[in-house]
C-alpha cells in the first residue's frame, strides 16, 4: 500500500482550507494516517525544497514555507501518489481544472494551497523529513472493503 505527503501551505491554513482540504481526501476513500499543524523551519525547508535549490525563485519558496504554519499530513492507499496530484491540479492555478484543489483555490504559482510528492522516492524522503516513525499510525477501517 502507498504512501503520500501533503501539506496544507500556509496559505491554505490562513484560508480556513485545511477542512475542505482534508474532506477531499476522506471522502475519495484514502486514509490518514499522520497529520500535525506545525511551523516549518529554515533548515527543514531548504532541506524539503533541495531539488530547487538553483532556482531563481528558492529564496521566494523557502520565505513563504516558514511564513506561518503549515498542516502536514501522510495518506495512504493506492495509487495515492499520483492520485493526489491529480486531485491537486496543475502546479500553476491558473491551469489548474475546476474541481482540482488549485483549480478551485489556488491564486499563484508560488500561492498554490498545497504540496504532494510527486514520486516514491520523493514520499518516502518528505515523509521521514517531516515526520518521525511514531507519528505516524497503521490502523483498520472498519469499513475497509469500501474504502483504503
Ligand atoms: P509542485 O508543487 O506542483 O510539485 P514543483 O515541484 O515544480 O511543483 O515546484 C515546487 C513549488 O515551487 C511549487 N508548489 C510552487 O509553489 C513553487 N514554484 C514552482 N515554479 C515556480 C515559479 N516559476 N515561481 C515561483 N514559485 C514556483
Amino acid at each position: 500500500m502507498e504512501r503520500t505527503f501533503l501539506m496544507v501551505k500556509p496559505d491554505g491554513v490562513q484560508r480556513n482550507l485545511i477542512g475542505n482540504i482534508v474532506q477531499r481526501f476522506e471522502a475519495k476513500g484514502f486514509k490518514l494516517v499522520g497529520a500535525k499543524l506545525m511551523s516549518v523551519s529554515q533548515e527543514l525547508a531548504e532541506k524539503h525544497y533541495g531539488e530547487h535549490k538553483d532556482k531563481p525563485f528558492f529564496g521566494e519558496l523557502v520565505d513563504f514555507i516558514t511564513s506561518g504554519p503549515v498542516f502536514a499530513m501522510v495518506w495512504e492507499g493506492e495509487n495515492v501518489i499520483a492520485t493526489a496530484r491529480n486531485m491537486m491540479g496543475k502546479t500553476n492555478p491558473q491551469e489548474a481544472l475546476p474541481g482540482t484543489i488549485r483549480g478551485d483555490f489556488g491564486l499563484t504559482v508560488g500561492k498554490n494551497v498545497i504540496h504532494g510528492s510527486d514520486s516514491k522516492e520523493s514520499a518516502e524522503r518528505e515523509i521521514n523529513l517531516f515526520f518521525a516513525p511514531d507519528e505516524l499510525i497503521s490502523y483498520e477501517k472498519q469499513d475497509s472493503a469500501w474504502i483504503y
